[in-house]
């Protein structure tokens, strides 16, 4: 029987190839991981507690917000700044950052985006759902509060990205830049085991991803190369959760498009806590996450912290396709 290899030993373990580690990153993964085994307990009897539904609210994206959105937001916010190894936090429910007040905090080298609850509207009609979290050394001088300068990072400055799949089976995925590795929880112990080592995406997929409702919105190119697909009898797997689809095609390849709309002309989707930590993983699992102006999302400049991107991210020779679609047939590029 293959012996069990859980996230705090994973993690610990790991924490030797960096030889200047001094404990604080293994610390606030294994806080995190403490907060995704909270989340998930509600998640997985909200139908039974009145906590489904909408919150009488929106969050700082005008997204309307869910009962489980808040009870996630607050568990994560509390676990990381009892945790001592978080500085500050960027929430998608959070309008602002918030720089924690204690000693210690201030003192810790890190700071936590994250989007606490992603696809929560789905939350009611049982589908998937995920958190997303970023981890960055802050840039800030360490004597005093966070910064917002700490929070508008570029992607490549994160030093870990992780999200929880609160799915059939809960999963738990991260990078510290040495590649993916996935952590199903065992709820007979409680703990997150390892479940799937170094992940690596296949080079292209049969599915792609994109809310196909909005095909006469996007522009020309993009147009064509959804025809593309069709002609290649490519499925097409939209779930509405972007952690979950994300997840399949780390596993089974593909590509995720949330290109621009007239709604929304810059993409709905969040750079800092969701395009950012996502791409950093498909990227160290082998794959590519571009904007659909072919800029490479880790790169992207972060003006504020709810900025909105498009995206492309999924197999390499996917994405490149996509790119070469954008090439030939954008009005920009033949301008
Ligand atoms: P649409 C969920 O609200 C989310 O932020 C992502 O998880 C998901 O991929 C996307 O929005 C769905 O957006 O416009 O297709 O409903």
């Amino acid at each position: 029987m293959n012996s069990i290899i859980t996230l705090d030993e994973f993690i610990i373990k790991r924490q030797k190839d960096f030889p200047y580690a001094s404990g604080e990153l293994t610390g606030l993964l294994r806080d995190i991981g403490i907060a995704a085994k909270i989340v998930n307990r509600e998640v997985n009897k909200a139908g039974l507690v009145n906590i489904l539904g909408i919150a009488d609210q929106q969050n700082a994206s005008g997204d309307t917000v869910q009962k489980l959105d808040i009870y996630a937001n607050e568990k994560f916010i509390s676990c990381l700044k009892n945790s001592g190894e978080c500085a500050g936090i960027s929430s998608e429910e959070n309008e602002d950052f918030v720089s924690f007040p204690n000693v210690e905090s201030k003192s810790s080298k890190y700071i936590v985006v994250f989007d606490p609850l992603d696809g929560s509207s789905n939350i009611d009609v049982n589908v998937s759902v995920g958190t997303i979290f970023g981890i960055y050394r802050r840039i800030s001088d360490p004597n005093g509060p966070c910064t917002l300068e700490d929070f508008l990072q570029k992607g490549t400055e994160q030093v870990a990205a992780g999200y929880v799949l609160y799915g059939t089976s809960t999963l738990l995925v991260y990078t510290t830049g040495r590649g993916v590795n996935g952590f199903t929880l065992d709820p007979s112990i409680g703990e997150f085991c390892l479940s799937h080592r170094d992940i690596q995406i296949p080079k292209r997929g049969n599915y792609y991803a994109v809310n196909q409702g909005y095909y006469l919105k996007f522009d020309v190119e993009i147009r064509r190369l959804i025809d593309h697909y069709s002609d290649k009898n490519l499925g097409l797997r939209y779930i509405g959760s972007m952690v979950a689809d994300i997840h399949r095609i780390l596993f089974q390849g593909g590509i995720f498009l949330y290109p621009n709309t007239r709604k929304y002309p810059y993409g709905k989707l969040r750079l800092s806590y969701e395009l950012n930590p996502l791409s950093f993983i498909v990227e160290q699992a082998g794959g590519k996450a571009m904007t659909c102006q072919l800029e490479r999302i880790m790169e992207v400049e972060l003006k504020e912290l709810h900025q909105r991107n498009t995206i492309a991210i999924g197999s390499p020779d996917m994405v490149d396709e996509m790119k070469q679609f954008v090439e030939r047939y954008s009005a920009v590029a033949m301008m």
